[in-house]
């Protein structure tokens, strides 16, 4: 069977509001983008995947769309998506679009009439409830905490909202929702776009009666995940969408699947039944997550035990059917390098670890707008210096919880989306060249170290290492669809695996510390030569392959001759 063309690929996400202004409102753009095609190129991706770019009020930042066939006034014009469009296509380049549609805005005119009045044509476009005993119809929390549901006063009743209260979920029961959704999709796909990334998409179907959540903590709102994530009509409304609008089109789905276990995904993108082609999950971005921390927010380390076991079991499961995607950043995680390598002595290093484990693996690797420099985290002083919802009503939910607002920050700085929001840093000029105005967001106080134009004069740069390690896959179809194994009996801070095509067989070797742990090839990998193909570190040639030091965050990768 031939290979489908995004398995080979790299996707490349833009946070548009980020990446870079053009005519220096402080606001990111599509002419900022256009302006940096080259570079996206110069790098090597095959697939740009563009966060929400339409019409929105940003309570959300773009994730709370009003029209979802039209521009934000501050991104540009349909005529500048159409160059943007053009411009990625010349170059080779693929557009992946987000698809917003487990909600829109309040601001949207389905949900301004549907809050008109309870027999509004467009009532039934969203899900609303009467209250039950003068409280919400059920004890679910909102994602950016508090309830789920919003009273509005006009028809004395409740609205859901999974996320934020300008963010009403719609009613997919509703056949004309739907048809609605499949429309757009059509209308952008006939406009070019290549594919979606699918905003929270398994969670489009509620279990019916919406029944209350187990009280498993002593907040007012708990967990409901269970009767609304892979809910009973997810499956039938997806094949639904398969069949009337992507079947006739060549494009690639990549759903966000909160929750999801490789059983799950097997389900969603098997190649012959599944209505999706890969998943974004979740379960290596929980590993430092703390549930029982303050307002849901609490942080923890994480360890490489534990990041074994999740990879290993995704990479197993998913070996034969199903796809995968692999991914450490995007616009709502904190930065990679601070967060699972180090920031500071080996921020380099480490971040070029990180890479290649990504790279590496079996699936298809996302690389988020300013990792390919090592971009880091940032400390703001103030809440007042963030943007983010989730940040902000996290912050307060935990002062009102007892929290210090010391402690408070010290998480913020941890866990905010806003690590990942702050501006591309383009070069050592005032705001990292990202806008000759006022940002929106600050910019990182690094800037002047951390940059593009710093990265493409030291071709020894994270940004030349990512060039390579994609490269690398566009040349080693054992990167692409090798088993992965991982080798056991490695001291801790090792982490190393195999990947076999037929005979051809690769040996990823990671130190995740500072540490110099010494490598032993194990018995179960029986190899007289290895052929290093990339490493982090000069390696000198002839050295033993077989068993030696590694230096701090080092990575090495060998294609290994079998014996004899
Ligand atoms: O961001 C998270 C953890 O910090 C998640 O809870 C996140 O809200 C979840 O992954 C869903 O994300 C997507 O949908 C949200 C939007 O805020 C995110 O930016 C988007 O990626 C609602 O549309
Ligand atoms: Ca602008």
């Amino acid at each position: 069977m031939q290979q489908p063309w995004w398995k080979d690929s790299v996707i490349y996400q833009i946070y548009p509001r980020s990446f870079m202004d053009s005519n220096g409102d402080g606001i990111g753009d599509l002419p900022g983008i256009i302006s940096r095609l080259d570079y996206i190129q110069q790098l090597g991706v095959d697939v740009v995947w563009l966060s929400p770019i339409y019409k929105s009020p940003n309570d959300d930042m773009g994730y709370d769309i009003s029209d979802y066939r039209d521009i934000m006034d501050e991104f540009g014009t349909l005529a500048d998506w159409e160059a943007l469009r053009d411009g990625l296509h010349q170059r080779g380049i693929k557009l992946v679009m987000d698809l917003v549609v487990n909600h829109t805005s309040d601001a949207h005119p389905w949900f301004r009439e549907s809050r008109k009045s309870r027999d509004n044509p467009y009532r039934d476009f969203y899900i609303w409830r009467p209250g039950r005993d003068g409280r919400e119809p059920n004890n679910w929390r909102s994602f950016f905490g508090g309830s789920a549901w919003e009273y509005d006063e006009l028809t004395g009743e409740y609205y859901l909202h999974l996320f934020s209260r300008r963010q009403p979920d719609l009613n997919w029961e509703n056949p004309q929702v739907r048809r609605e959704i499949y429309d757009m999709m059509r209308w952008w796909l006939d406009r070019g776009v290549n594919g979606f990334r699918m905003d929270v998409i398994t969670m489009i179907s509620k279990v019916e009666g919406l029944p209350d959540a187990p009280v498993v903590t002593d907040e007012p709102y708990q967990w409901g995940g269970d009767y609304f994530i892979h809910g009973p009509r997810m499956m039938e409304f997806l094949q639904e969408m398969r069949a009337e609008v992507l079947a006739h089109y060549d494009a690639l789905t990549i759903g966000e699947a909160v929750a999801a276990t490789p059983a799950h995904a097997i389900e969603l993108t098997d190649r012959e039944h599944g209505p999706l082609d890969m998943l974004i999950h979740f379960e290596h971005m929980a590993l430092d997550h703390d549930p029982g921390g303050p307002a849901g927010y609490g942080w923890r380390p994480w360890n490489l035990a534990e990041l074994k076991e999740v990879t290993t079991r995704w990479q197993e499961a998913l070996a034969e059917r199903g796809w995968n995607s692999q991914y450490f950043s995007n616009h709502d995680q904190p930065r990679q390098v601070s967060r699972f390598g180090d920031d500071g002595r080996y921020r380099v290093e480490s971040a070029k670890l990180l890479g290649t484990f990504l790279h590496m693996l079996h699936g298809t690797p996302f690389i988020y707008q300013g990792e390919e420099i090592g971009m880091t985290n940032v400390a703001f002083d103030s809440i007042d210096a963030y943007r983010d919802i989730e940040t902000i009503n996290h912050y307060r939910l935990m002062l009102e919880d007892g929290v210090s607002p010391e402690e408070a920050m010290a998480l913020v700085h941890k866990r905010s989306r806003d690590n990942a929001r702050t501006p591309m840093q383009w070069d050592a000029s005032p705001h990292g060249g990202f806008t000759t105005g006022n940002p929106w967001i600050g910019v990182n106080p690094n800037y002047r170290e951390i940059n593009v134009e710093q990265a493409l004069t030291d071709p020894n740069s994270i940004f030349y290492y990512y060039r390579e390690l994609i490269r690398l896959r566009k040349e080693n179809p054992v990167i692409i669809d090798g088993r992965y194994k991982l080798t056991l009996a490695d001291p801790p801070e090792i982490y190393a695996f195999t990947r076999t095509l037929g005979d051809d067989r690769l040996l990823v070797i990671l130190n995740f510390s500072s540490n110099q742990p010494v490598f032993n090839l194990p018995e179960e990998v029986p190899a007289e030569e290895g052929e290093l193909l990339i490493a982090n570190y000069a390696v000198e040639e002839g050295v033993d392959f077989r068993e030696f030091p590694l230096r701090p965050w080092e990575a090495r990768v060998y294609r290994l001759a079998p014996p004899g």
